[in-house]
């Protein structure tokens, strides 16, 4: 079995941890050293060995001799009897354990001689009885210290929302380019293609000097640790907690090096096979026929050369894609401009912090003719939720600033609106005469969460079939990594909205991305009609509008499957307005 640079990379590190148990001196930082190299090497180390032999090994960066001997090792027997000599006198999870902040090797060697603890779960049995806190030279600060980084490190194999570190990414995609040198600096991988949650996150990069882009990159000021500094790569991690990694790659393949690093890996298997068929071959430096370079400097040639219509990021996971895109029928999915109004919004009526007005301007900063608004109702007594005496004070001061808009010939429209609970029956938290007054009923569930399947289901049913209600909401009423989604049957929910004509939400908030691109595209197959709202409580939100719009990308949704891209006309006429 071959061993890869992250394994290889992975024992050094290890053995550097267990140097400095021992209290030696300077060989540690030399193993350090060795395994960033590798970690940021761009081929097999098991190639580089191949090809050149212990010398060749001996010219990645950070390697000399003694630590190409045991790499030797490595490749050729895929382990090191010196490694598993030290692994043996202290068994302990080093990578698992390190991942706490404030436990080095000396710490975790201490804990292992005085406690017997191996891995996190021993850490956490420790630090719940109280014994780490009570062990002499632990004092009680550093106990509480290491309590709150086993809670962190536990939660560091989770993934990120999306909207949550995108402004971040952003960010590190505008340093990277303002580097000296950067023809190109662009996010790849799954935020690029968008997903609600990232694993972590990944550059790319084209540049005369690839060292100032290494350099510049791992002293970021919300770096908190660099986990390998290559010629080519490098990776870090925030203070966040994210992972991020960048690569250089020749501008001659940076398409292809784009798609590959974009992913999804199931696009790519499935491209990769296509060209194998053909008697071809596609890696990230390029398409070829044998030593012929057939495209890869830019995406768009790459897929042409395929004979392939250009497939979005987001639409890259496999999922029939590839075919259509073959015979030139890819749907032509809404873009990020697309949308002309917002069909949820609160403002401080409710839990919202901004005036309606406040929320209007936004609104038309943010390119939009219309916004509702859409405050909670009275069941929501913490949000302190409209009745119908308040609603209709809501509707007069909406109907002034109208009237404002209009004097002022500004094309921008608010609209009366309401988020409705739903009851626990499925009727709704105003009478029909409130909600028949207004634009736009939305309704969602805010309660009741753990009903059964049935229950829950014919509840929402019951309050689809209101003939007032418009849209649902948030339908599935998840938090990403908070609370799972109540339990509903959302086929049942989808062929009712295709019954009585209601709209289904994407509610772009960052942690709810509700509906998931998986149930925006069975809405696309069955016909509903969706909007995509931002569900903003504040006038910065508006902002969150183009996550919803990359899960309706995800889910293949069209202009027209979207009711808040039409004009404001098109849509009251869709409402019956
Ligand atoms: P994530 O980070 O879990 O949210 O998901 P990705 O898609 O960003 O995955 P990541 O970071 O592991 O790798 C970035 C891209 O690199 C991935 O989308 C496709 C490509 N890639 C990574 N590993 C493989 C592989 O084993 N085979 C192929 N064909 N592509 C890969
Ligand atoms: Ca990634
Ligand atoms: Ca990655
Ligand atoms: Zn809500």
């Amino acid at each position: 079995m071959k061993i890869g640079n992250q394994e290889i990379a992975r024992i050094l590190e290890d053995i550097a941890d267990y140097l400095e148990m021992q209290g030696v001196a300077w060989k540690p930082a030399a193993y350090r050293r060795a395994a960033g190299g590798i970690a940021g090497l761009n081929q097999e180390v098991a190639a580089v060995y191949g090809a050149g032999g212990l010398k060749a090994l001996m010219g990645v960066p950070g390697v000399g001799e003694a630590i190409a001997l045991k790499i030797e090792e490595l490749v050729k027997t895929g382990r090191l009897k010196y490694y598993d000599k030290l692994r043996k006198a202290v068994p302990v999870d080093l990578a698992g354990l390190s991942r706490v902040e404030g436990l080095g090797p000396k710490r975790i060697y201490f804990l292992y001689k005085k406690l017997k603890v191996k891995n996190l779960k021993d850490l956490e049995r420790a630090v719940r009885s109280g014994k780490v806190q009570g062990l002499k030279g632990f004092g009680e600060k550093s106990g509480e210290r290491i309590a709150k980084g086993l809670d962190f490190a536990k939660g560091s194999g989770k993934r990120f929302i999306l909207g949550h570190v995108m402004p971040e990414l952003e960010e590190i995609e505008r340093r990277l380019r303002s580097v000296k040198g950067v023809k190109k600096a662009t996010l790849a991988g799954s935020s690029r293609r968008m997903k609600e949650t990232i694993g972590d996150a990944d550059f790319l990069v084209v540049a005369s000097d690839p060292e100032k882009v290494m350099d510049a990159f791992t002293k970021m000021p919300d770096v908190s640790r660099v986990l390998a500094k290559g010629d080519t790569k490098s990776m870090v991690r925030l203070a966040s907690g994210l992972q991020v990694d960048v690569r250089v790659v020749p501008d001659g393949s940076y398409g292809s090096a784009l798609n590959y690093f974009t992913g999804s890996k199931e696009h790519n298997v499935a491209l990769r096979t296509m060209a194998e068929k053909r008697g071809w071959k596609l890696n990230e430096y390029g398409l070829w026929r044998g030593d012929k370079f057939l495209a890869g400097r830019t995406e768009e040639e790459l897929y042409k050369a395929f004979g392939m219509e250009y497939v979005p990021p987001e639409m890259r996971e496999n999922r029939g894609e590839i075919d259509l895109a073959l015979a030139g029928k890819l749907p032509d999915i809404i873009g990020y401009g697309d949308l002309k109004g917002d069909l949820q919004t609160q403002s401080e009526w409710t839990d919202g912090e901004a005036s309606i007005a406040e929320m209007a301007g936004a609104a038309i900063r943010a390119g939009l003719e219309y916004m509702a608004v859409t405050d909670h109702t009275k069941r929501l007594a913490m949000t302190h939720g409209l009745d119908e005496k308040r609603l209709a004070k809501q509707g007069k001061e909406i109907d002034e600033l109208n009237a404002k808009y209009r004097k002022q010939h500004a094309k921008f429209r608010i609209l009366k609106g309401t988020e409705c609970d739903i009851l626990k029956d499925g009727s709704l938290d105003l009478p029909d005469r409130a909600l028949a007054g207004l634009d736009v009923v939305g309704v969602s569930v805010h309660s009741h969460f753990d009903l059964p399947r049935r229950e829950q289901t014919e509840r929402i049913i019951k309050a689809m079939k209101n003939p007032n209600v418009d849209i649902l909401f948030h339908p599935t009423g998840r938090l990403i990594g908070k609370r799972p989604a109540y339990d509903v049957d959302m086929r049942a929910v989808i062929a009712e909205a295709k019954r009585t004509g209601t709209v289904l939400e994407i509610d772009a908030l960052p942690e709810r991305a509700d509906l998931s691109d998986e149930y925006v595209r069975e809405c696309v197959r069955a016909g509903v009609k969706m909007s995509i709202d931002s569900d903003a409580h504040a006038a910065g939100h508006f902002g969150f509008l183009k996550y919803g719009i990359a899960q309706a990308r995800r889910g293949w949704a069209t202009r027209a499957d979207i009711i808040n891209t039409y004009p404001l006309a098109k849509l009251l006429k869709f409402l019956g307005r």
